[in-house]
C-alpha cells in the first residue's frame, strides 16, 4: 500500500526546520489548512448559486448568503482568532489591521497577512482562484500588536504559502527550506503530500500578462513582449501566451511548466495593481525558494520597503532566465 503523508504529519516531521521551533508556527499553519478546507467546500459549491441563493440574498435556511471572498475572509480570521498563535491580521478585505486581543492571542508571536480569495472575479465562470498568506514574527515583544508590526520587508517572512482551488485543491508553502505542495484528497478531507521540493524551471516558454493593457505598458515591457513573440529556434521562441487572470493559478502553472508572470504599471494602475504585503511578497518568497526570481522590473520584491498594508507594486516573477531577460529590457527602455 502506498504511504500517504498528510499536511499535519508532514508539519510534525519537519518541526525542526521551523524557525524558533516551539510548535507555534506549526499550529498556525495547521489552522490555515483547516480554514482552507472549509473555504474549499464553499468554492466547490459556487456553481450551485441558483439553487443555494445569490450573494446578498437569503438562502433557504433564512441565512444571508455572503460573497465568497467575504466568506473566505471570515473563515481565515476566525481560524486565526481561535487558534491563539496570531496576534494581528492584515487582510485584503479589511481597510485596517485586525488586532486579536484575547487573553491567549495578545502575546502570540506571529502576524498573518492574507488575501483570502484572490482572483475572485473568476468564481462566476468556474475558473481557479487562490488564497495567499504570509507569516511574520512580530517586532514588539509582547502586549497588543500594532500596524507597525506588519510593515516588514518580504525578506523578514518566516513562512508563506498559497492555496489553489483548481481542478484539484492544493496547499503550497515554504518556511525558507524549499517549497512543498499538498493536494486535498476530498475522500478523506486531508491535504496529502504530493509535490516534494518544488522547483521553478530555470527557463520556460510561457509568458502571462494582460495584453489588453498593451498601450499602457512601460516601453521595456512592450519590447520584452515583442521579444517573446519573435521566432528564434535557438531560444525556443516564439513563446506561448497563457493568462488566467488568477495570479496564484498563473504562477502555479509557471512553477510546474516554466514561465514568467508580469503585472507591470499601467495607466489605470500607475503603481501596479497587485499588493506587496499579501500578494507579491508571499509569492516572491515561494518562487525564490523554488529557485525562481521576483522583482519589480529593477529591484527584488522582497527587498522593497513597506510603508502601508495595501501598498501596490509592479511584479515580474517566474523562471530566473526569463525574469532576468525582462529586466534587461526594463533597464534599457524604461
Ligand atoms: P483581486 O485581488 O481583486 O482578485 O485582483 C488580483 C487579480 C490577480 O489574481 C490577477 O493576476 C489580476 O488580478 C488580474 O488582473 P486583470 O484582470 O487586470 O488582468
Ligand atoms: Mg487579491
Amino acid at each position: 500500500m502506498t504511504k500517504v503523508m498528510t499536511l499535519g504529519q508532514f508539519i510534525i516531521e519537519r518541526q525542526a526546520e521551523f524557525p524558533y521551533a516551539k510548535g507555534e508556527l506549526s499550529r498556525l499553519l495547521r489552522d490555515i489548512g483547516i480554514a482552507a478546507k472549509i473555504v474549499n467546500r464553499e468554492v466547490n459549491k459556487a456553481g450551485l448559486v441558483d439553487i443555494l441563493g445569490e450573494a446578498g440574498t437569503m438562502n433557504v435556511q433564512g441565512e444571508a448568503v455572503k460573497k465568497l471572498d467575504v466568506y473566505a475572509n471570515d473563515q481565515f480570521i476566525s481560524a486565526l482568532q481561535s487558534g491563539g498563535e496570531c496576534c494581528l491580521i492584515a487582510s485584503e478585505e479589511n481597510e485596517d489591521v485586525i488586532q486579536i486581543n484575547s487573553e491567549v492571542s495578545r502575546n502570540a508571536k506571529y502576524i498573518v497577512a492574507i488575501d483570502p480569495l484572490d482572483g475572485s472575479s473568476n468564481i462566476d465562470v468556474n475558473v481557479a482562484v487562490g488564497t495567499i498568506f504570509s507569516i511574520y514574527r512580530r517586532k514588539t515583544e509582547s502586549g497588543p500588536c500594532t500596524k507597525e508590526d506588519v510593515l516588514q520587508k518580504g525578506v523578514d517572512q518566516v513562512a508563506a504559502g498559497y492555496i489553489i482551488y483548481g481542478s484539484s485543491t492544493m496547499l503550497v508553502y515554504t518556511t525558507g527550506h524549499g517549497v512543498n505542495g499538498f493536494t486535498l484528497d476530498p475522500s478523506i478531507g486531508e491535504f496529502c503530500f504530493s509535490h516534494p521540493n518544488m522547483q521553478f524551471p530555470k527557463s520556460g516558454k510561457m509568458y502571462s500578462l494582460n495584453e489588453g493593457n498593451y498601450v499602457h505598458f512601460p516601453e521595456g515591457v512592450k519590447k520584452y513582449l515583442k521579444y517573446c513573440q519573435v521566432e528564434d529556434k535557438e531560444t525556443n521562441r516564439p513563446y506561448t501566451s497563457r493568462y488566467i487572470g488568477s495570479m496564484v493559478a498563473d504562477i502555479h502553472r509557471n512553477m510546474i511548466k516554466g514561465g514568467i508572470f508580469i503585472y507591470p504599471t499601467t495607466a489605470s494602475s500607475p503603481k501596479g495593481k497587485l499588493r506587496l504585503v499579501y500578494e507579491c511578497n508571499p509569492l516572491a518568497f515561494i518562487v525564490e525558494q523554488a529557485g525562481g526570481r521576483a522583482t519589480n522590473g529593477f529591484k527584488r520584491i522582497m527587498d522593497l520597503e513597506v510603508h502601508e498594508i495595501h501598498q501596490r507594486t509592479p511584479i515580474f516573477i517566474g523562471s530566473e532566465d526569463m525574469v532576468k531577460k525582462a529586466e534587461e529590457f526594463m533597464s534599457e527602455y524604461s
